[in-house]
């Protein structure tokens, strides 16, 4: 039946007919007027490609690393949360799907499996941890240095959720998490203090402790939802490895704009001296390859695999992410692209203030 579907739209149309509305309202719902919501599609499609043709496209490699890991092509899995509101065991299906496709797998802290499940589920595959900062730093310390002794690879931070955004739709119905869903990073006791999705971070969280983050784990760090060029800098200059920019897939500050418009001058910022990756609208090959040009290592996707869950568990996951390397592999070849670490677009940076920006694209992207 997953074959019926043939893009990341009709399952998502899939996903709104059967999902029940509580768990439809969670997943698809955005900040107030959902203005940062539709935005992060709609720039997609503003950008158009300029293809470059004779090139001998008969193979193609989509190869790259993220933070020196291999994967198979530059997508992988944001950390959403609540993965069991779409599917049963929907965290093991995500990462079961993630692994069979060689892609990263970000587990969210609200995940509805725990860390150690996923890693008997696929124990060699390439897993990443995402943080919501709570004011419990012991907890916090055990639950970093026990995803870091489990062999994760990275330490996701999000740092967007001071508070969480309104998102009207689930304000109306009173959103809950139903009572047979456990969030499993959570023990009994702080699962009462900090009930998902009650405020549970620590709005007091600051630059100043990214130190000690740094000390309390060896994982590169990630920061992710950097949105400007300022936030790129300083991220920098705290010595994280890798720079996320997102805007909570539209879910926190509305009005912001789309990511893939604030990706370039967070590009621009760090100068080649961290991995950039994007979240936000991403839904075909093609978007793959606009973030690509302006300079993402690789982006990551929100709601398409949830709209694969929504449909069949594991195998939906799995589609959704065929699905988008497919069209990434046809949208290459069709560029004139047999190499995706080396598209025409390549754009490569240089730390060295001189040749801050080389460019050696004759590939590239013009807005309407
Ligand atoms: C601490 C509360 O990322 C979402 C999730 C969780 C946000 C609430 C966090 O729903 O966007």
């Amino acid at each position: 039946a997953a074959g019926k579907l043939v893009c990341v739209q009709d399952y998502e149309d899939y996903a709104r007919k059967h999902l029940s509305k509580s768990a439809w309202d969670y997943f698809s719902s955005g900040a107030d007027d959902e203005l940062t919501l539709r935005e992060n599609q709609a720039a997609f499609r503003r950008i158009r490609l300029r293809p470059r043709l004779l090139r001998d496209v008969s193979t193609r490699d989509l190869t790259t690393t993220i933070l020196g890991e291999k994967v198979d092509m530059p997508i992988g899995i944001s950390p959403t949360g609540l993965h069991g509101l779409a599917w049963q065991d929907g965290s093991l299906c995500m990462m079961k799907a993630a692994a069979s496709m060689n892609v990263c797998m970000t587990l969210p802290t609200f995940a509805t499996s725990t860390p150690k499940e996923l890693v008997d589920v696929a124990p060699s595959a390439l897993k990443w941890f995402q943080l919501y900062v709570t004011p419990e730093r012991e907890f916090m310390k055990r639950l970093i240095q026990h995803v870091e002794t489990l062999g994760y690879k990275a330490l996701v931070i999000t740092i967007d959720v001071p508070f969480t955004g309104n998102r009207r739709p689930m304000t109306r119905d009173g959103f809950k998490v139903p009572p047979h869903l456990k969030v499993s990073n959570f023990p009994e006791e702080l699962r009462r203090k900090y009930a998902f999705p009650a405020n549970a971070t620590d709005e007091s969280l600051s630059w100043k402790d990214i130190k000690w983050f740094q000390s309390v784990t060896s994982m590169p760090i990630v920061l992710k939802g950097i949105m400007t060029s300022e936030d790129a800098e300083l991220a920098v200059q705290h010595g994280v490895q890798a720079v996320w920019v997102s805007n909570h897939g539209g879910r926190q500050l509305d009005s912001v704009p789309a990511a893939i418009e604030v990706l370039p001058e967070v590009v621009r910022a760090v100068r080649g001296r961290v991995e950039v990756y994007m979240d936000g609208g991403v839904r075909q090959g093609t978007d793959v390859m606009k973030a690509l040009a302006l300079g993402a290592r690789a982006v990551f996707l929100g709601r398409p695999p949830i709209w694969g869950l929504a449909h069949s568990g594991e195998e939906g996951v799995r589609h959704v992410l065929q699905i988008l390397k497919d069209e990434l592999s046809l949208a290459m070849a069709l560029s004139g692209g047999s190499n995706i670490v080396l598209m025409p677009f390549g754009r490569t940076f240089d730390s060295s203030p001189k040749k801050m920006f080389k460019i050696n694209a004759f590939f590239l992207f013009f807005r309407l």
